[in-house]
This record gives structure tokens, sequence and C-alpha cells, in this order.
């Protein structure tokens, strides 16, 4: 799986000294070869390269990636596509706590690939992924509710003092006022943050009781432990510590799925986030946006998705398509025509919605979530490949899909939206 592949192959090493080893030309055919998954068997139509460049399609669109530090250091050809193509970059795994605090007090901030990646090319925007989350947790945590209590602490002032460390030492190392990634105006390179991801359930209930499923706790110990203030905890120890930084502009979103597909979720992320924004801290909201993630499908429907994005957009807050992939609902190979089609069309039906029903000084912009279907966390399950849900296919080529987003972003939008 993608899952695990930034965590077993952290890589310590500077971006720099990396690309020195990759170099263009020379093993990159080998290394591209070696990573590969493809079975030979070409799924997806590949079109030519016609020159055209996502984060050049609507200035009022920023278009961003979810990427794989492993990748950006030993893939060529993905490099070059997420220097080209993108004007944001969300980190897939690198920043989740369980590879920025893996032991307890003991942070590792030595990968700088991403922040290498957004300062060289171009610098681009970089989308902070996540700091309080029920999955991607240490194990330290996730055992931590078996452990012996220390004297006179209670269980939810321990993880309330977990959580506010974590998230006080995380966004102090990336706002450090002293560090190189910075941009043309002397601001952090790092914008935003998923401050909290996935609270609530499909009901828009609190994620709580313990529910493990192949290995991951479908419940909440941050719930649990603390109760649902962890939430709001969480945003005020964020928004304090951005302003204890002199960083007066960092963003701070709620980010979750589900949004499309489920009345009740909806409502309650509404209710939650408009509680957050009446919280203030030097005079500011605690909460400045909404991450719709949008892992949808062919099937999807677009009323559906266009309610979604007119509910969120009446918060007032930023909207951020924070995690775009579209699934062909796992049909195996091969793929059909038809199936291929409605993913090119649904990709571009998105990229209308969302410029039809958020303002521009609304949009925080698209963030596709990896890169292609060689990268992309549906594409395989044992080495079958069972969806291609990117713009681009197993070898990068520019599939269909990358051409109608494009016009979606592009283009006039037609009144039928
Ligand atoms: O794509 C990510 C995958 O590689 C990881 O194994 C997984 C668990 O950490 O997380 C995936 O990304 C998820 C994101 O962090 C939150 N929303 C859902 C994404 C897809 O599962």
């Amino acid at each position: 799986m993608t899952c695990e592949k930034e965590f077993i192959m952290k890589i310590s090493m500077g971006f720099l000294v990396l690309t020195g080893i990759v170099h263009p030309g020379c093993s990159k055919d080998a290394l591209q070869k070696e990573l590969s998954k493809d079975n030979g068997v070409k799924n997806v139509q590949v079109l030519a390269d016609t020159g055209k460049v996502l984060q050049f399609a609507n200035p009022n669109v920023i278009i961003g990636a979810a990427v794989n530090v492993k990748l950006l250091a030993t893939d060529g050809i993905y490099r070059d596509l997420v220097k080209k193509q993108y004007n944001s970059i969300s980190p897939e795994n690198a920043m989740k706590m369980i590879n920025l605090q893996p032991q307890e007090g003991n942070f590792d901030f030595s990968d700088k690939t991403i922040e290498n990646v957004a300062l060289d090319f171009g610098k681009k925007r970089i989308h902070g992924h996540t700091l309080v989350w029920h999955r991607g947790l240490p194990n330290w945590v996730k055992n931590l509710e078996t452990t012996t209590l220390p004297n006179g602490t209670t269980r939810a002032q321990q993880m309330d003092s977990i959580l506010s460390r974590h998230i006080r030492t995380v966004i102090a190392n990336y706002d450090n006022p002293a560090s190189i990634y910075k941009d043309n105006n002397g601001k952090p390179l790092l914008k935003s943050w998923d401050v909290v991801n996935e609270a609530l359930d499909d009901n828009g209930d609190y994620r709580a009781t313990q529910n493990i499923s192949n290995g991951e706790d479908k419940g909440s110990i941050w719930y649990r432990t603390i109760g649902k203030s962890y939430v709001q905890k969480a945003f005020t120890y964020a928004r304090k510590a951005a302003e204890a930084q002199g960083d007066t502009d960092l963003k701070l979103f709620y980010n979750d799925y589900g949004h499309e597909y489920s009345a009740k979720k909806l409502d309650s992320i509404y209710k939650m986030v408009m509680a957050l924004k009446q919280i203030t801290f030097n005079g500011k909201p605690i909460i400045d946006g909404i991450g719709m993630q949008f892992h949808i499908n062919i099937n999807t429907s677009l009323a559906n998705i266009k309610n979604a994005l007119i509910k969120m957009k009446s918060t007032g807050l930023l909207i951020h398509i924070a995690e775009l992939d579209i699934s062909l609902n796992k049909p195996g190979l091969p793929f059909s025509a038809a199936a291929l089609d409605a993913q090119k069309q649904k990709y571009k039906d998105v990229a209308m919605l969302y410029r039809k029903y958020v303002p521009a000084n609304q949009r925080w912009g698209i963030t596709l979530w990896n890169v292609g279907d060689k990268d992309s966390w549906l594409t395989y399950t044992s080495n079958t490949q069972v969806d291609a849900a990117c713009l681009f296919d197993l070898d990068y080529g520019q599939k269909p899909a990358f051409f109608q987003f494009y016009d979606g972003l592009n283009l006039d939008i037609p009144a039928s939206y």
C-alpha cells in the first residue's frame, strides 16, 4: 500500500542531496522501473502533453496535490510533475503525528523534503496536514489509555497536555521567524493547517468508542479522553501558537469528508464550525476554513456536491476542496470506457461547481489527493489494480480527466451548473 511507504522509508537526508543522486537521465529510468507497480497493462487512455499546466489554468483557483516525500526524493518524473503542475502542496503523510512525534516529546523535523520542494520550485504554498486526527498516531499515543496515570493526573489532563504540546511545537517549527522557508513577502511558506481532521462520523456524531478494524481505530482517543472540547481546545492552541510566533495570517481548517453524501454530517459540520467561529483569540476567530475532502466517485450526485458547497460557503469561511479524487468504484481491470468518461466529466463538474458557488475571496483552492494512479492510495490491493482515480496514469501520462479538469477551471461556466 501507498500508506506506510513514507513512514517506513522516512528519509532523513535533505532533498538537495538526494536530487544529486537521482540525476536526470542517469538512474531515473531504473528507479522509475523499480518503483513502478505497473503490471504492463494500459488501463486508461493517455493523451499527449499539450503543455497545459493546472496551476496556471485559473489565477483565482490555487491547485495543489498531496505529495509523498519518498517519491519526491527518488522519482524524477513525479518530482517534475509536482514542480510544474501545482502551486500548493499538502504532505500526504509526512506531517502526521506518527512522523513528527514518533516518541513522546521527541519531535522529528529533520525531513525537509516538503519545504525544500516548496521553496525551490517557485515558492509554493504548503498546506499542513494534520495536527489532530484519530489515525496517523504513534503507538505511544494509541496505547496510552491502558497505561498507568502519573500521580495526581487525570487521563483528560494527560491527553490535553499532549494535545497542546504537539500543536504548539509543530506550529512553532513551521512558523519559526528564523526559517529560510519564506515566500517573497518574508512570510512562512506553510500558510494553513488542517488543525482537526475527521472528528465526526457519518451520522454527524463525534467519533468516540474504540472500534479497531485493520489495525485502525474508527473511534477517537481524543474524544474518549478529553471529550468534545478537544476540537475547540485544538483550534485555540493552534491560534495561540501562531500568534506567539508573530504569524497573524496562518489559516486554520477543520477538514473532513462526506459533506456530499451525508446530510446529517453536513449539518453537524456546519454547526460545529459556526460555533468555533464565535470563539476568538486576540480578536480573531479560532477557525478560518473548512476542508471538504471530496473523495468522491463517478456516481456522486452533482446536486449533492452543489448543495454541500453552498452550505459550507454560507459559513463565510474559506473553502478548500482538500483531497479530491474520483474513484471508478473499483471495477477492476479493464476499466470501462463509460466509467472513464464519467470520471473525466465529473472532474470538470467539480471545478465548475467550485468556481460557480464559492466566491473567489472564499477559495483556498483545490488539492488533488495524489498526483497519479501510480501513487494513489486507492490504486492497489495486493498488487492488483483496483482503481484509477487520478488525473495522471500509472506512468504519469495525462489522462482525458486531466484536460477536462483543466477546462473546468478555465472555460466559461455554462448556465446549466
Ligand atoms: O493517503 C494516505 C495514506 O497513504 C495513509 O496510509 C493514510 C493513513 O495515514 O492516510 C491517507 O490519507 C488520508 C488523509 O490523511 C485524511 N483523509 C483521508 C485520506 C485517505 O485515506
